[in-house]
């Protein structure tokens, strides 16, 4: 703001570092793309204090207009946050007032990437910090699917008609990530089931 006299010293104000968490609130409708606590995702330096954010992703991949459907994963590429005071919280459709899928806070660098996958075709993501205290943030990409894993874990296919992973022999569940005979059916246990 020209004249605004609200900076003193010798250093000119920055420009703001982080566009993409100011109090904002925005909406992903592409079936895959990526987003963080600054924009583009993954720049270096720290989120801002006495952030609130929120995403909405609802991807609507048939133009079915508002009826949303199908599954999303989200995955952190990134993620550190200071533990107990700044938060990420993801819910299952169009508002936090969803189930909650996870709240996730800390900076273990081992955790990421990490994923949960919603099943309402709606996704809310919200970003919490404090006034004290600020770390590197997050990066996130999310993908849809009419199944409940994109790819089926890459064990299976797709069939879009019945939102149903139909996997390859020896693997089951959902989204075809249980191995149908671990381990060689239990030959440490003795016979599988
Ligand atoms: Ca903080």
């Amino acid at each position: 703001m020209e004249g605004g006299g609200g900076h003193s010293g010798p250093f000119p104000p920055s420009p703001p570092a982080h566009p993409s968490c100011d109090r904002s609130r925005a909406v992903l409708t592409d079936r895959a793309g990526s987003f963080g606590d600054r924009d583009p995702p993954g720049g270096r330096g720290n989120y801002t204090q006495n952030s609130h954010c929120e995403w909405l992703v609802r991807p609507d991949p048939g133009g079915r207009g508002n009826k949303s459907q199908g599954f999303i994963t989200l995955t952190f590429d990134s993620f550190a946050t200071e533990c107990g005071y700044d938060y990420v919280f993801v819910y299952d459709g169009e508002s936090s007032s969803s189930k909650l899928l996870g709240s996730f806070s800390g900076a273990d660098a081992s955790s990421a990437p990490f994923s949960v996958t919603g099943r309402s075709g709606a996704l809310s993501v919200l970003f919490f910090s404090d006034t004290n205290y600020a770390l590197g943030g997050f990066s996130a990409r999310y993908q849809w699917s009419e199944c409940p894993s994109a790819g089926c874990s890459g064990r299976g296919t797709c069939d879009e008609e019945r939102g149903e992973c139909e996997c390859q022999s020896l693997w089951g569940g959902e989204d075809c990530s249980l191995e149908g005979c671990p381990g060689d059916c239990g030959e440490m246990k003795g016979r599988g089931r």
